[in-house]
């Protein structure tokens, strides 16, 4: 009461609106007017932020956060009365004729599609100082996440629009989310960049906020322990996007420019437009509203599985059943030993990789009615089996992959699964953690990551014909990982599988010490025989054959430290470090015919 006088009214209907939702303890500790006034006032400004941030305000989020945390307390079970079973989808194999059929119908789609790019995530499981999608996706080139996921989408634009001659050439959208962790550094990245090769007009970033943590049962919102005039907050998940997107327009102008598909991916996978295309097919050629992208999933690993839950009352749906969350649904419905492998040798609940494709229209059609919020979950760590207090604050949160959960019978909700090795590599662990991972099972580490495009780049080299040696086994800051010869292109060079085959000619072979980086447009690979380094640049209206023996001292990789403090931390994390001894290097920078033959 005696500090109504030092705020204006819009704050006194904030601090109204906290004591009506049960947060008095939020002013307990106040002091008398005159003492830390401005601190008061920031306290109920930031009130009204996180107030209007969240769809339908604080007072849908205490509600919300009461009942699961009453459910959680009583340990009801989000699945009750749903029996899991194993779904059925459409399960490619790399470079077969369905495989090639449906690239090429969703090449043709690309120019329909935006593109959305989920980036909020600090990443504290990768201990990475730096954003994300900075960091190098390989060293042999540098090239980052963000600059490999942009070139790929202009790539993969440029190839649907000569598909669809006569048309108009669309620059397809990008949105990328952000929040307060990575907004200035992801934008200062496309800034110094020129946005990769993007117009600065197809890039839109949009900020998630965080939202406020709650300390107790009933949830009162919880104080940031150094200062009890801020609520303490915390990410509440990529399911955001949804929301975002909806309150952001873009959606219905995207229908109105004519676009049907929206894409949704996440920060560190550098395999994930290997798979795209054929995946966007299936949704064309199915009409699925949802797609999702999947791979074989070992059992515990950390990617969400997917899983067809028929309840008692009939409704059906298939979902992805999160990973903490799919060991125990199977033990509570007769699977006592809950998430383990088949006799495949993996789960046999495909793998979640966060890339869902929606169909737009009826993704407008849902959103309109949702206002694209999600079906949030809460996770608290409590002290004892009490459940009565917190080891430290919890809040609500949300995945972007739980947009089908509201979804009628009648929506088209389907997945497609491709094999690892093609499409799923993410870098979310750090060294000490993937160094733990038990044998057998993924790193996700930038070591693995790394790897995961030499492997992907040598298994299409071969599928295309092309004889590249087997893997050796090197360890790697405490991971066994396989080496293969390190193999780059850039999308322009190829962004499908059909790219590699027109580009690749006559007999050619690479052994396993190479490195081979081809980044010209129009650079064909005839009768080579590469065993050492071979770089092979041009610009985009010369033509060059490369062929004949290419032989030298090449580029190796030496063990580092993770711990050595001389190297940057991007190095580091790898375990290795890229010692470039000797190398062909060829640029063409003059349009015309040339070729490379030794
Ligand atoms: N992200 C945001 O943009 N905002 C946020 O608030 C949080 C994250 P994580 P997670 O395929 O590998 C997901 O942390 O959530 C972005 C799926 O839920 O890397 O543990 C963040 O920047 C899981 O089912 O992953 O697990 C990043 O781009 C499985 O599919 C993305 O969201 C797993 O990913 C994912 O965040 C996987």
């Amino acid at each position: 009461q005696k500090n109504l006088s030092i705020l204006s009214p819009h704050q006194i209907e904030v601090g109204k609106m906290l004591l009506e939702l049960g947060q008095v303890h939020l002013f307990e500790d106040w002091p008398d007017p005159g003492t830390d006034d401005d601190l008061k006032k920031a306290l109920l400004d930031q009130v009204a932020v996180l107030n209007s941030s969240y769809p339908g305000g604080l007072a849908s989020y205490i509600k919300t956060a009461k009942e699961l945390l009453a459910d959680s307390k009583a340990g009801r079970n989000p699945f009750d009365g749903f029996t899991p079973s194993v779904p059925s989808g459409e399960v490619l194999t790399f470079g077969d004729d369905s495989f090639i059929q449906y690239e090429e119908t969703g090449v043709k789609e690309v120019q329909n599609a935006a593109f959305v790019l989920v980036a909020g995530g600090l990443g504290e499981r990768l201990g990475y100082n730096g954003i994300k999608v900075a960091l190098p996706m390989e060293t042999t080139t540098g090239t980052c996440f963000l600059e490999h996921y942009i070139e790929s989408i202009l790539s993969l634009s440029e190839a649907s629009c000569k598909h669809a001659e006569g048309e108009v050439r669309r620059d397809v959208p990008l949105v990328i989310m952000t929040s307060d962790d990575t907004h200035e550094r992801t934008l200062q990245l496309l800034e110094s960049n020129n946005y990769f090769g993007m117009k600065p007009t197809q890039v839109k970033l949009l900020k998630q906020e965080k939202v406020a943590c709650l300390a107790d049962n009933d949830a009162r919102l919880a104080l940031d322990p150094d200062n009890k005039y801020r609520i303490q907050t915390k990410p509440h998940g990529h399911g955001d996007v949804h929301a975002l997107l909806y309150s952001s327009g873009l959606l219905n102008e995207w229908k109105d420019a004519g676009l049907r598909w929206v894409f949704f991916f996440q920060d560190t996978n550098g395999l994930l437009f290997k798979a795209f295309p054929a995946a966007l097919g299936v949704s064309a050629s199915k009409e699925y509203h949802v797609n999702s992208l999947a791979v074989p999933r070992k059992a515990k690993e950390a990617i969400g599985g997917i899983t067809k839950l028929t309840h008692t009352d009939g409704r059906e749906m298939v979902i992805n059943v999160e990973y903490n969350q799919l060991d125990p649904l199977l033990r509570a419905t007769g699977h006592p030993d809950g998430d383990v492998n088949c006799e495949t040798g993996y789960s046999p609940y495909p793998g979640n990789i966060n890339q869902l494709i929606l169909e737009l229209g009826p993704y407008i059609d849902e959103l309109s009615k949702t206002g694209g919020s999600i079906k949030e979950f809460i996770n608290p760590k409590y002290k004892d089996s009490t459940k009565t207090e917190f080891k430290s604050s919890t809040r609500l949160e949300c995945m972007m992959q739980d947009y089908p959960k509201t979804l009628p019978p009648s929506a088209r909700v389907g997945f497609t699964v491709t094999e690892t090795w093609l499409a799923y590599a993410p870098v979310k662990n750090n060294a000490e953690d993937a160094a733990k991972v038990p044998k057998g099972n993924p790193y996700h580490s930038a070591t693995s990551g790394e790897m995961a495009i030499y492997r992907a780049n040598s298994m299409i080299l071969k599928e295309a014909g092309v004889k590249v040696d087997d893997p050796v086994t090197q360890v790697f800051n405490g991971q066994e990982v396989d080496v293969w010869a390190r193999i780059v292109w850039k999308p322009k060079w190829a962004v499908t599988f059909a790219d590699v085959k027109s580009k690749v000619r006559g007999d050619n072979s690479v052994s396993q010490k190479s490195t081979l980086v081809v980044k010209g447009r129009n650079i064909f690979i005839e009768d080579l025989s590469l065993d050492g380094a071979l770089i092979v640049d041009s610009v985009d209206d010369a033509e060059v054959t490369v062929g004949g023996s290419v032989c030298n001292n090449g580029w190796t990789l030496e063990s580092i430290d993770k711990d050595s403090t001389a190297l940057p931390e991007e190095v580091r994390i790898r375990g290795f470090k890229m010692n470039k001894v000797e190398q062909l290097e060829q640029f063409y920078g003059e349009p015309g015919k040339f070729s490379l033959k030794s």
